[in-house]
C-alpha cells in the first residue's frame, strides 16, 4: 500500500503519532516558533534529552521520546537558513525530510507529521518549500515502504490549502 499524504491545519504538539519533527536550531536546545511549542508540551525531559545528543548539522535529524505529547517520538532537524536560495538552501531542506524519513523508518515508525520547516524564523519562502517538501518526502517513502501515512501540519489555513493544491495536483 503506498503511503498516505494529507495536509492538516493543526498545532503539531496535539497529534496523536508515531513522530511529529520539530524545526529546531542546530543547538537542539530550544527556541521559539514550533520548536518552543514541542519544548512546552513536552516538558523538561525533553530539553534534558536534547542536552545529550550534540546539536545537529543543517539538514540533518535525531530523534528522542515524546515525552508529555501525545506523539511517541519527536524527530528533530534543523532547517537551512534562507538567504537567497542560491547557498544550497533547497538540497538542504531536502535533507530535512529525507533524514527524517529515514530516522523514522529505522525506528519501525509508520505515522510522521512534519512542520513546514525553516519556513518561520528561518525565512524559507513558503511558496517554495512547499513543493521541495513534498517531492524530497515523495521520493523517500520510495525507498522506505514500512511508512504509512506523512502528514504536513500548517499553522494556517493558507498553508493547508497551499499543501492540498500540490498534493491534488500531483494525483491528477
Ligand atoms: N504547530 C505546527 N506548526 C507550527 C507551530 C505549531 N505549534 N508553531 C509554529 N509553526 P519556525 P524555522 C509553524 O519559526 O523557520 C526556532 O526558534 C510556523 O508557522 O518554528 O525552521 C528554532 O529553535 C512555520 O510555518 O521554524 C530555530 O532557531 C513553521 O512552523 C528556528 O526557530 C516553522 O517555523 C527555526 O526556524
Amino acid at each position: 500500500m503506498p503511503a498516505i499524504l494529507r495536509a492538516i491545519h493543526a498545532d503539531i504538539t496535539t497529534l496523536a503519532v508515531d513522530a511529529i519533527v520539530n524545526a529546531a536550531n542546530k543547538t537542539l536546545l530550544g527556541g521559539g516558533g514550533v520548536d518552543g511549542a514541542i519544548h512546552r508540551a513536552a516538558g523538561p525531559g525533553l530539553l534534558a534529552c536534547c542536552r545529550t545528543l550534540n546539536g545537529c548539522g543543517t539538514g540533518e535529524a535525531k530523534i528522542t521520546p515524546g515525552f508529555c505529547l501525545p506523539a511517541r517520538y519527536v524527530i528533530h532537524t534543523a532547517g537551512p537558513v534562507w538567504r537567497d536560495g542560491e547557498h544550497g538552501e533547497p538540497a538542504l531542506l531536502a535533507a530535512c525530510y529525507r533524514h527524517a524519513l529515514e530516522l523514522a523508518a529505522q525506528a519501525g515508525l509508520e505515522t510522521i507529521a512534519f512542520p513546514c520547516i525553516g519556513t518561520g524564523v528561518y525565512g524559507y519562502p513558503p511558496v517554495l518549500a512547499a513543493p521541495c517538501a513534498l517531492s524530497a518526502v515523495r521520493e523517500a517513502l520510495t525507498r522506505l515502504p514500512g511508512i504509512r501515512e506523512v502528514i504536513f501540519c500548517c499553522f494556517s489555513e493558507g498553508e493547508q490549502r497551499r499543501y492540498e493544491g500540490l498534493l491534488g495536483s500531483e494525483a491528477r
